[in-house]
């Protein structure tokens, strides 16, 4: 499969498991897993792909979106649809994390601090280089913000991490310097 196919079904995979499964007949359990037989099933008649190149999908990402185990398949962070987010990959997480945005969002977000939005979670990087690409899918000026993830865990705040992304159900103002 050409990486410009595993890209466009990456985007799609995406879609389906983390804001409407139902379309596709999907169903998700309480964690967001489906059954891989399903997900072939609907990638099977849309791109006439096989679980070979779903494998190759998954594990090629950059990203590490997609996480499959055991005959199913979630994925990593991004859902809008109600699923237990709550889990981590690894309790150490950096002292400082990062999040780009647009411009505009800067005022509500110094005020009210980082929040999910449409998703269920807010998505952070450990590098500011991976925020700013981030960024740039909102504005083409993106702000780049600092977050003391280091204090947020000392203060009992919940952050955990999903492939290569680290996410908060949301982050307080106290929290952020922009940089
Ligand atoms: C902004 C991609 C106003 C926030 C990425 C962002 C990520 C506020 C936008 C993942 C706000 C939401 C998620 C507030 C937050 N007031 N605006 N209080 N709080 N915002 O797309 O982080 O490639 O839902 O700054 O890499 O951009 O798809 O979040 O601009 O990991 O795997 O509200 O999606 O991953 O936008 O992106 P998004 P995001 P994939």
């Amino acid at each position: 499969i050409s990486g410009r196919d595993r890209v466009r079904v990456s985007k799609f995979l995406s879609g389906l498991l983390r804001h409407y499964p139902d379309r596709f007949g999907i169903a998700l359990d309480r964690r967001g897993y489906a059954k891989l037989e399903d997900v072939l099933g609907v990638l099977r008649k849309r791109y006439g792909i096989g679980e070979m190149e779903l494998r190759a999908i998954v594990e090629l990402d950059r990203k590490r979106r997609f996480e499959l185990v055991d005959g199913r398949i979630r994925a990593r962070y991004g859902h809008s649809v109600d699923v237990e987010v709550r889990w981590t990959e690894d309790k150490s997480i950096p002292e400082k994390l990062y999040h780009a945005t647009s411009p505009e969002n800067l005022g509500s977000i110094l005020k009210s601090g980082l929040l999910p939005m449409r998703r269920r979670e807010v998505h952070m990087t450990a590098t500011p280089e991976e925020a700013v690409e981030v960024g740039m899918r909102h504005s083409n000026a993106p702000v780049l913000i600092e977050i003391d993830a280091g204090e947020m865990v000392k203060d009992g705040i919940d952050v955990r991490k999903k492939g290569r992304v680290f996410t908060a159900d949301r982050v307080p103002p106290d929290y952020l310097r922009v940089v």
